[in-house]
């Protein structure tokens, strides 16, 4: 039996990331395909209760210091990631790194110090980015309850996140139907569990 896959769906405040998340892996194991949906932060665990008391505005952290937060809630799984994925279960995961540096970089810090604590994490295999005009995610539910729900932030975010992409992202356009979006995703995750299955999970 081949490795899982590991997918990472990016962007800015409500997107549809996890509306998306939630379809795929449902979609994936009514094929068989063992998946299972994470997000980051993980606010189960003790770091990411801390991390929850700053981003829904109860608690106030130093801004780095929160950062390496965000960081080590990833690091604590990291053990976890790469034992579910060599044991066969796709990772589908609202939120990873990019939001880290894109987030923090977004408050003025260097993106390259954003960037290091973040170094050597497991690299997902396919990363699709959730596209959307800024006012237009605003109007969306929920919007305005979390510490960045602000737009002047989520767009410098945005700009981030565009100095952050890569050429092998999936761009998706966010704001297409729901129904679209998620037709256009199982076919492309599909391929990347074909494509995936033999190799490596790189750093
Ligand atoms: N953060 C950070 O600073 N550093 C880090 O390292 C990490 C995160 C990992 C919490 O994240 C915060 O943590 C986040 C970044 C920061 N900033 N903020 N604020 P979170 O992921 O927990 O945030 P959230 O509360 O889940 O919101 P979200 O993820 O931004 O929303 P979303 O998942 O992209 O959207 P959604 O919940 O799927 O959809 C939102 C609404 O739109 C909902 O009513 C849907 O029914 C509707 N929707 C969805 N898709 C569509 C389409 N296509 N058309 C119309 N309506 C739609
Ligand atoms: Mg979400």
């Amino acid at each position: 039996m081949g490795r899982g896959a590991f997918v990472v769906f990016e962007g800015c405040d409500k997107s549809g990331k996890s509306t998306q998340c939630r379809l795929l892996v449902d979609y994936l194991n009514s094929l068989g395909k063992k998946t299972e949906l994470w997000r980051f932060p993980e606010r189960s665990t003790a770091i990411g209760q801390i991390i929850n008391g700053y981003i829904t505005k109860k608690d106030e952290l130093h801004d780095k210091a929160v950062h390496l937060m965000f960081s080590a809630n990833r690091w604590e799984l990291v053990p976890l990631i790469k034992e579910k994925i060599a044991s066969g279960v796709t990772l589908v995961v609202d939120r990873y790194a990019y939001s880290g540096v894109a987030f923090t970089s977004a408050k003025g810090y260097d993106m390259l110090w954003c960037k290091n604590c973040d170094i050597g994490l497991p690299r997902p295999d396919a990363v699709y980015y959730m596209n959307i005009d800024v006012e237009d995610a605003s109007v969306r539910g929920d919007y305005g309850c979390e510490r960045y729900e602000v737009s002047d932030f989520q767009k410098k975010v945005q700009e981030c996140f565009q100095s952050l992409k890569e050429p092998s992202w999936n761009v998706i356009d966010a704001g297409e139907s729901i129904d679209n979006i998620h037709k256009i995703l199982c076919e492309s995750v599909l391929k990347t569990l074909a494509e995936c299955e033999n190799t490596l999970l790189s750093e």
